[in-house]
């Protein structure tokens, strides 16, 4: 007798690639996450320092906390952030071996205890935040700058020095500003080089990997992309494979869209007479960009205290509320759900769609790309958004979907049939009246709602379906 196995028992579907390694999935699962430029400029009022600065300019007005940047941050909804530790000046917030450029060597007494890295880690973990450091490749204060010994004296010795604050960091972030004009040691003048090659992506890649598994290299890294603006805005659009706003379906690698954007009206870093955006704003930006696919990392520029200012917490507690009151309160769990069609195994059911469980997820058979799934409830519930979430580890597949309506249980209508309903990936958020701006209106009433999955690279996959 021939003992047989079956190779594939639960009828699982297979990958459709390219797909996410497993920390491309854990970055994107921080969604929403902060940015903080704090360093030289704050002092000077630039935006990017020539790298002539004075290492006493760098003068705090009380020791800088960190953790109160996080806990801020932390209170508007975000689950981590990244802090600048050296931007284009050169000027590092830790006390390098690879540089004299740095806050400890400072007449200023805070700045002499300063050390942003240390304390940033040390607060994520108190607060259970992610964290990660930008740290410029280009460096217009280093004599070295644009020959082999930058890489492997200064810049890949600046990375491992701040692998040595953490080795759970979630990403760090590379900028793509690349040679030009600088102070270089006192040489002055322009300094080109190659960002493709230079900086030698792929061996610093595997030794930040060696040291820190979960860190995604951003930008030059090549693990997640730029979206390609800087306003908090992405297209409705969005494939996690391909380049800039929208990605594109038919490349074969993965790279996820982030969105990075300011919190305030003028630059990356502080300056006096900046005004902070209104939650209302904020909250806009967050629906266009993790409702849309990608990440967002919005930027807070400590003061010269070193510390987020009173209009910034003002508008990150309001931020924090409307994202808990429009976005907490799940309703789908309360619904009866059905599926026009499942893959047949027994594990792809439509009640996978709602039972809180990221791993379980509802299917079609292979070949099958349409589908429609009913949430019904027994009361009408008053509803503003919808959420969508495929199961990205095999793969982003849906291309077209819509949603519809009833209060009645017969008449059915569309909804925000103005907004591209298209790519879901590994989130999609649909205001169902078609606005993301300012847009907490009375909602609908509704009985039950359709979710057609029109088109698909392949049998579609969910793992959540939210409404809120
Ligand atoms: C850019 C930099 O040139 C800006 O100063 C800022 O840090 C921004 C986030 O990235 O490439």
């Amino acid at each position: 007798m021939v003992n047989q196995t079956l190779a594939n028992p639960d009828n699982e579907p297979r990958e459709v690639f390219p797909v996410p390694s497993e920390r491309q999935m854990k970055w994107q699962e921080t969604e929403f996450y902060a940015f903080f430029h704090y360093g030289m400029n704050t002092y000077t009022g630039l935006e990017w320092g020539n790298g002539d600065e004075d290492n006493n300019t760098f003068a705090p007005t009380q020791k800088p906390d960190p953790e109160q940047w996080l806990r801020l941050c932390k209170k508007g909804g975000m689950k981590g952030g990244i802090a600048v530790v050296k931007h284009h000046d050169g000027f590092c917030l830790w006390p390098t071996e690879t540089t004299d450029h740095h806050c400890q060597n400072s007449g200023n007494a805070y700045a002499k205890q300063t050390n942003i890295p240390r304390d940033f880690a040390d607060a994520a973990r108190k607060l259970g935040m992610k964290y990660g450091f930008y740290i410029s490749p280009w460096d217009r204060n280093s004599a070295y700058y644009g020959t082999d010994k930058y890489v492997t004296d200064v810049f890949l010795r600046q990375c491992f020095e701040l692998s040595q604050y953490g080795t759970d960091q979630f990403e760090m972030w590379f900028d793509g500003a690349n040679g030009g004009t600088g102070y270089y040691g006192g040489a002055g003048g322009s300094r080109s080089i190659d960002a493709n090659y230079y900086y030698d992506i792929p061996n610093l890649r595997d030794s930040v990997h060696r040291v820190c598994p979960d860190i995604i290299l951003w930008g030059v890294g090549g693990e997640a992309r730029w979206c390609g603006t800087e306003s908090g805005y992405t297209n409705e659009t969005t494939w996690s494979m391909g380049y800039g706003l929208s990605g594109n379906e038919n490349e074969w690698k993965w790279l996820p869209s982030e969105s990075d954007a300011k919190a305030t009206s003028g630059g990356w870093f502080y300056h006096d007479g900046e005004t902070t955006k209104d939650s209302e704003t904020l909250f806009k930006m967050y629906l266009e960009t993790v409702g849309r696919n990608a990440t967002l990392i919005l930027n807070f520029p400590p003061n010269k205290a070193g510390r987020l200012t009173t209009a910034d917490s003002t508008q990150l507690c309001a931020l924090g509320q409307k994202l808990s009151q429009r976005l907490g309160n799940d309703l789908a769990p309360l619904a009866d759900v059905t599926a026009s069609t499942t893959r047949s195994g027994g594990k792809y059911n439509a009640t996978c769609l709602t039972d809180g469980d990221k791993n379980t997820y509802w299917a079609t058979d292979d070949g099958v790309t349409t589908a429609t799934i009913t949430l019904t409830w027994n009361q009408p519930q008053t509803i503003h958004y919808v959420m969508l979430q495929e199961f990205i580890r095999k793969g982003q597949r849906v291309k077209g979907f819509t949603i519809e309506t009833t209060d009645d249980g017969l008449t059915w209508t569309r909804r925000a049939d103005n907004i591209q309903t298209t790519t879901i990936g590994y989130k999609r958020i649909i205001p169902l009246n078609g606005s993301t701006s300012a847009s907490y209106d009375n909602g609908y009433s509704v009985k039950a709602m359709r979710i057609r999955i029109t088109d698909s690279r392949a049998c579609p996959l969910l793992h959540t379906i939210s409404v809120f």
